[in-house]
């Protein structure tokens, strides 16, 4: 059966923020997670995902878990640590533990920041493409993959890890327009890695159907997604103001954009 009530972690962050007015229209009863409160959400539950007895009580009784909560930048390493790395490896353990058997992971592009975007004629970036992580914060959403992926094929507990571009109610960038996913074509991606049968653990990118899209939306389609929106509306006016991506320049030539060349948070 598909799911019904969802545990949403990361709830009082800006995509849980989105996702909580946007996935109730799926028929979902959110159950919501964060360490942050959450003004006028009473039954938020407030804690961190160390919290090992607080996380075990929040997914006790959920269909499925989008897992959302984490650094969502980069960050020292301790910080990112505790949060996306033991914070995933703890989530997992509450599902394994409660008998939850299908997480969607907000993976992200970050996991491939490295990866040279196409230019020109270039084939689409494949899902299979090897992860080249642009910071910690990318290799914790690589560890988090793998997370999913051992937990599937030792476990059973079946992952849809999103590799999430950019998802904000408009681009505001020039990279943006290659890598946006509207909120809308979000919650529409949640629900096919929700509902779609069979999933293993599947790696997606997370995506509209861009008119300048870098990656192949092939394992999202294949869940069922059928993206709705293009960024290229957006497209003249921030070309305008910042005028076309540089392929001399590092921070343009790659997935990863600005976070392959800004100057480390130290200390590491
Ligand atoms: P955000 O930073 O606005 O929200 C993250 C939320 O997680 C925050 O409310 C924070 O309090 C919570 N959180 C952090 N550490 C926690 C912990 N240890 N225990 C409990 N809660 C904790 O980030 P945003 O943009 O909403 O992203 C959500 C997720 O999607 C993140 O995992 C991020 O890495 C991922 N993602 C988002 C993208 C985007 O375009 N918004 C792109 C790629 C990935
Ligand atoms: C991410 O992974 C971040 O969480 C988000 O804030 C954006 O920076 C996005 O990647 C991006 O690459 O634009």
């Amino acid at each position: 059966p598909a799911p019904r009530t969802v545990l949403l972690t990361g709830a009082a962050g800006g995509l849980g923020t989105l996702m909580r007015g946007l996935l109730p229209e799926y028929g979902y009863t959110l159950r919501l997670f964060d360490v942050r409160p959450i003004e006028d959400e009473p039954d938020a539950i407030t804690a961190d995902l160390c919290d090992t007895q607080a996380l075990r009580e929040a997914v006790r009784g959920v269909d499925a878990i989008v897992h959302l909560a984490g650094i969502s930048l980069e960050a020292p390493f301790e910080k990112i640590l505790k949060s996306n790395i033991e914070g995933t490896y703890h989530l997992y353990e509450a599902a394994r533990e409660e008998g939850v058997r299908r997480i969607v992971f907000a993976s992200s592009n970050h996991a491939v920041g490295y990866t040279p975007r196409p230019q020109g004629d270039d084939p689409l970036i494949p899902i299979d493409t090897p992860r080249r992580p642009d910071t910690f914060y990318g290799l914790s959403k690589s560890f988090g993959e793998d997370l999913a992926q051992l937990y599937w094929d030792k476990h059973g507990i079946e992952t849809v890890s999103v590799r999430i571009g950019s998802c904000f109610p408009e681009p505001t960038s020039v990279r943006m327009l290659s890598i946006w996913m509207s909120p809308a074509d979000g919650a529409r991606l949640f629900h096919a890695a929700l509902t779609a049968e069979n999933v293993g653990h599947t790696v997606v990118y997370g995506s509209s159907a861009n008119t300048r899209l870098w990656w192949d939306l092939s394992t999202a389609r294949a869940l069922g997604y059928e993206p709705q929106d293009d960024s290229e509306p957006y497209a003249a006016k921030l070309i305008a103001e910042q005028g076309e991506l540089d392929p001399a320049d590092p921070a343009h030539a790659t997935l990863g954009g600005h976070f392959v060349t800004d100057p480390p948070i130290w200390p590491y």
